[in-house]
């Protein structure tokens, strides 16, 4: 695989990408060439027709303490307003295939964002999460302010946001914006994340994908546009390969053979 500055990817299982955040004297602190080097690993393995399911991590300390606060610190609005600032974060939301975020330690501000941006957070026990934006006189800008709320609804993203503290894996699990807390230690966060990523690659890649566009489809439309875009999706699924295979699988007692197609 490619060789990248500030990231390390690799393939623990045959059709599972790690992308690994790898800037460890600064927290894995998101700096601009981070994020084109991740946004260009995530379209690969997006591409890669081998590729199931993708896992998202930093190290045990940082997933990642937020954008590169001495990289903005000098910037004047003329600088971020012209040149769309952040603007190629939301690559990230244009990936189809599963990210699962396995998240150690410190996300924080953009950290935390880009874990929301994720499909699945696993949490460490060591995990701890945050908006501290106030702290440095500005707001969320990598989506906080919407995901967070999404997540963990108005009023505790409100304190959260208006006083920057820290929140930790288990409040984050108690309010539904993880999926889980794992085992404590280092390194199995990232171990169960990516078998949870070979179970997930092990389906039709089809069906995945399309799972995950009615999944997200939730934020954007009402119930009712919401339900006939998943029944249009569902019924789609019936030109595939993949259905006729998994429904005789079931009928002939065996497990299915998934071709992805
Ligand atoms: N940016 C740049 N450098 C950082 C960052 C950061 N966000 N976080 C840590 N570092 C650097 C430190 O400067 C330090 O470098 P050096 O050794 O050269 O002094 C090194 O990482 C280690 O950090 P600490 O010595 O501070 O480590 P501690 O264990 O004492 O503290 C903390 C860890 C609590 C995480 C602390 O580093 C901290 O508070 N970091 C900043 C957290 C923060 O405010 N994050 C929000 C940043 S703003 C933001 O993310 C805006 C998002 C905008 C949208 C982005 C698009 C999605």
């Amino acid at each position: 695989s490619k060789q990248y500055e500030h990231i390390l990817t690799s393939r623990p299982e045959p059709a599972v990408t790690l992308i690994t955040l790898n800037r460890p004297k600064a927290l894995n602190a998101l700096c601009s060439p981070l994020f084109l080097e991740l946004n260009d690993a995530l379209k690969q393995a997006d591409e890669d027709s081998s590729v199931g399911a993708i896992v998202l991590t930093g190290s045990d300390k940082a997933f990642a303490a937020g954008a590169d606060i001495k990289e903005m610190k000098d910037k004047e609005f003329s600088d971020v307003y012209k040149n769309n600032f952040l603007e190629n974060w939301a690559t990230m939301t244009t990936i189809r295939k599963p990210i699962i975020a396995a998240v150690s330690g410190y996300a924080l501000g953009g950290g935390c964002e880009l874990a929301l941006m994720c499909d699945i957070i696993l949490a460490s026990p060591t995990a701890k999460f945050g908006q501290p934006e106030i702290n440095l006189g500005v707001i969320p800008g990598g989506g906080g302010s919407q995901r967070l709320t999404h997540a963990i609804g108005k009023s505790r993203a409100m304190e959260i946001i208006l006083t920057g503290r820290i929140f930790t894996a288990e409040e984050a699990e108690k309010w539904g914006m993880v999926s889980r807390i794992v085992g404590e230690g280092e390194g199995v966060v990232v171990k169960d994340a990516v078998a949870m990523a070979k179970e997930i690659a092990s389906k039709g890649q089809i069906a995945v994908q399309a799972c995950k566009e009615v999944v997200n489809a939730a934020y954007e439309l009402s119930l009712n546009e919401g339900l006939r875009f998943e029944r249009r999706i569902f019924h789609g699924m019936f030109a595939t390969k993949d259905q006729k295979e998994g429904m005789a699988a079931f009928a002939e007692k065996r497990k299915p053979n998934f071709t992805h197609s």
